[in-house]
């Protein structure tokens, strides 16, 4: 029997009123595994209600910041019980590998249990501003915080979000990706089991035209934070006008991974390819364009031709696949069209641009790692996201020129350089315009490290103190002695 998935409001799991549903499927064998019915707008509208309700009634914003934290970590504790059902349930609806799918669950606990500690951590400011006047500064939440996210990490970006928007006193509405809440609906039924009360946390399904337009036009949100694309984003900041409430947008990239003629090049074939091919490049900071020097560049490219050639890949509940599917049909789609474009530019395809239509891997959505040779900057496969196992590799003279190039876009969100030059590597990794930059390595960071980019790829930072700060308003207290 295909499973029905309900919203979370209030407290109570009810189901849509809406005729139109989706169907949550398997990219690993494109079975339905799921059902989700769209929320509708008037539904979106009393989510939103109850939770603005449930902020004025201060039963979570007036707790002592020590209370939130001992629920958090009691839903991290949820989690850690429920690691395997989590793990599952994202392989599955996701298409990513098992490993993967575990250090996003872990990474989502950490997140937790982070936030809860920097609860009993953070502290007030207070100075005397003259002889009789004594002045506080206070942190408070915001209020209602609509959090909207994509498809790609479903759980890890609900827990980005959802950890410091409640530590900080706020009440929420998530609305995961339509194709994949099934990690959200778990975590909302976690939470349902700890002290969390009732209307803190409402959890919508459905789509971002209705549900999610409905979140960032509310009046009755005041802030909304998105993670998706540079042209929804767009959209959602005309849309959040209405009542200027805050933004904070995570969005897409096109990350430059620059590899010098002194770089180790194991190290930087290594991590080039984990760069581009993990989450089958449908990871925002994915190092989608590999900027190789002169001297290295036809090593670099035979080298890292054989070696994406050996890339496994297959379902991720597959101990051995070293890459899962694409989420979608549509979005295989997508990739295949860039395929197309890529040659139409010019381009050389030194490997892959199909779908794997080869043993039981043809009835998912699974996509040869894909590299393109021989491209140019003005190329539409180099200037936007295509979000699949697809890189290019281009060449460079020196380092004015790998900048140039490398920052010859409108994002801004991640980068690397490869050199056993510490000197020269920091040089450079300062030049390039991007929030999250790596030397010598790529992907890794912590739930510490602030995360968010510069240009198009975003406004704010997750993560950190400064993922708090996001969801948090600050207030001068002038007092007269
Ligand atoms: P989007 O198509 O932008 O969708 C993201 C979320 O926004 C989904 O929940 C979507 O709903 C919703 N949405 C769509 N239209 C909306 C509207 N008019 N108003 C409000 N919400 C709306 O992105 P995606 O395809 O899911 O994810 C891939 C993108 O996310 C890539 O560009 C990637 O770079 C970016 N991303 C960025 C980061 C960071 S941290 N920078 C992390 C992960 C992903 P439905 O899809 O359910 O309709």
């Amino acid at each position: 029997m295909t499973r029905h998935l309900k919203m979370y409001i209030n407290g109570e799991w009810v189901a849509s009123s809406s005729e139109t549903t989706v169907n949550v499927i398997d990219p690993a064998t494109q079975e339905v595994i799921a059902v989700a019915s769209n929320t509708t707008k008037e539904e979106t509208e009393e989510a939103i209600k109850t939770a603005k309700r449930t902020f004025e009634s201060g039963v979570w914003s007036d707790l002592l910041p020590q209370e939130r934290a001992s629920v958090l970590r009691k839903i991290a504790e949820k989690m850690e019980d429920n690691e395997n059902t989590l793990i599952d349930l994202e392989v599955q609806n996701n298409g990513k590998t098992k490993r993967e799918a575990d250090s996003d669950v872990q990474d989502a606990i950490n997140c937790f249990r982070y936030y809860a500690d920097l609860l009993n951590t953070t502290s007030d400011q207070t100075y005397e501003a003259s002889e009789d006047l004594q002045t506080l500064i206070v942190k408070e939440p915001i209020g209602t915080a609509g959090l909207i996210v994509p498809w790609n990490f479903p759980l890890l970006m609900s827990v980005w979000k959802i950890a410091p928007a409640l530590a900080a006193g706020n009440t929420i509405i998530l609305k995961p990706a339509e194709i994949t809440p099934l990690t959200a609906v778990k975590l909302f039924e976690l939470m349902d089991e700890t002290d969390l009360p009732k209307g803190v946390a409402n959890l919508i399904l459905g789509l971002g035209s209705e549900a999610g337009q409905t979140i960032s036009e509310s009046k009755d949100v005041d802030i909304v934070s998105f993670t998706g694309s540079t042209a929804v984003g767009r959209h959602i900041m005309k849309a959040a006008t209405g009542n200027m409430k805050k933004v904070s947008l995570e969005m897409g990239g096109k990350s430059p991974n620059i590899i010098f003629d002194d770089a180790d090049l194991d190290t930087a074939v290594d991590y080039a390819l984990f760069g581009i091919y993990m989450g089958a490049g449908q990871v925002c900071t994915s190092g989608s364009r590999i900027l190789v020097q002169e001297g290295i560049y036809d090593k670099f490219v035979k080298n890292y031709i054989e070696r994406a050639k050996a890339i496994k890949v297959g379902p991720g509940h597959d101990e051995n696949a070293e890459m899962g599917a694409i989420v979608s049909q549509k979005h295989l789609e997508n990739i295949l069209e860039y395929v197309q474009i890529g040659k139409e530019e010019g381009a050389h395809l030194a490997l892959g641009g199909s779908k794997i239509k080869s043993g039981e891997l043809e009835k998912g959505l699974f996509f040869e790692p894909t590299i393109f040779t021989n491209v140019t900057n003005d190329m539409r496969i180099v200037q936007e996201e295509i979000f699949g196992p697809i890189v290019t590799i281009q060449k460079f003279k020196d380092e004015d020129d790998a900048i140039k190039t490398a920052n010859d876009t409108d994002y801004g969100l991640a980068g690397a350089v490869f050199s056993k030059d510490q000197n020269k590597a920091l040089r450079l990794i300062k030049k390039i315009r991007a929030g999250i930059t790596w030397v010598n390595t790529y992907h890794l960071t912590d739930e510490q490290a602030p995360w968010g980019g510069y240009k198009q790829s975003g406004i704010g930072r997750s993560l950190g103190t400064y993922g708090l700060d996001e969801y948090q308003e600050t207030k001068q207290i002038n007092i007269n002695l």
